[in-house]
């Protein structure tokens, strides 16, 4: 039986409570990019749900008050631009106060722009130099494996990111080890830095692809938390194989009437700017 989630750590009730917890992170990661005047909120608001999911769903073993503690799960942001969300997550979670979110990028924070495991406790590894995560993962999940600990290991990518060969030499090391205890979470926004993700360069299909590589594979709705929920689930319990979870989602999430306003449905890179603030907060109700 794996270890128990220590007592520090936030476990939803139920479903509602999680969605709460999912428009708190969303209102954390508006409000802070603002106040930055810089960020990557469209691309923090996508993976709002697996995030939400994977910290206070009760899948991340995690220990506030001791982030180094060895039997702990590990998440990796592989995109680690979208940070905002992750430190959303961390500050919720109880790593550090809330009101700390409002120092991002600023000067001495330790909430930089990408995620620095050096500065941050919570942060398992510092991303930012996209197709890097999964690698790290994989070692993670095999260091699991020769120091006998049950620890998962949880990594989010982009759907622009896994153009990145490196991905694909993780992705066949995952399978070849069987690694069982490694779920790759593909955040499939439809967009990359520079417009669709498919024009940029086209990946599809995605499921194909990690099933041909030795990967069971899951498609869902990412922005749906009872779906999210329940694949993350199937990853944990499948045996012999790592999961790779397809999370189809929309870049920017929850504030989408807005973006189409402004007539950028990628938003890639930008914050609101303040004026626009009120309207995006009403939207998340
Ligand atoms: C190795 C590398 N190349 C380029 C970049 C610049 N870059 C930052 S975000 C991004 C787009 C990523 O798209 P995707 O993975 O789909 O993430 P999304 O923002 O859509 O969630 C790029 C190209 C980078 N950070 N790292
Ligand atoms: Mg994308």
């Amino acid at each position: 039986m794996r270890r128990k989630t220590p007592e520090t750590a936030t476990v939803a009730r139920d479903l509602e409570q999680l969605q709460q917890i999912a428009k708190r992170l969303r209102v954390d990661i508006l409000r802070s990019t603002t106040e930055a005047g810089s960020g990557h909120p469209s691309s923090s608001l996508s993976a709002v749900e697996v995030v939400t999911a994977l910290y206070f769903g009760g899948f991340l073993r995690y220990d506030p008050k001791n982030p180094h503690w060895p039997d702990r799960d590990r998440f990796i942001l592989s995109k680690g631009h979208a940070a905002p969300v992750l430190y959303a997550a961390l500050a919720e979670a109880g790593f550090f106060p809330r009101e700390d979110l409002m120092t991002l990028r600023k000067l001495g924070s330790p909430l930089e722009g990408h995620p620095n495991m050096a500065r941050l406790g919570g942060v398992e590894a510092s991303t930012g130099s996209l197709g890097q995560g999964l690698s790290i993962g994989v070692g993670q999940a095999l260091a699991a494996r020769i120091d006998r600990k049950d620890y998962r290991v949880y990594v989010l990518t982009g759907d622009g990111e896994i153009g990145e060969g490196q991905i694909w030499e993780a992705a066949a090391s995952a399978a070849k080890y069987r690694l069982d205890n490694l779920t790759c979470i593909v955040d499939r926004n439809h967009y990359q830095q520079t417009g669709a993700a498919e024009e940029v360069l086209n990946m599809d299909p995605i499921d194909g692809k990690f099933t041909a590589f030795g990967w069971h594979t899951i498609t869902i709705n990412g922005n749906d938390l009872g779906e999210v929920v329940q694949a993350l689930r199937r990853a944990t319990e499948y045996r012999g194989q790592p999961t790779c979870i397809v999370s189809l989602t929309h870049k920017g999430q929850g504030i989408l009437p807005l973006l189409e306003k402004l007539g950028d449905t990628n938003f890639h890179g930008k914050p609101l700017p303040a004026k626009y603030l009120d309207e995006a907060l009403a939207l998340l109700g």
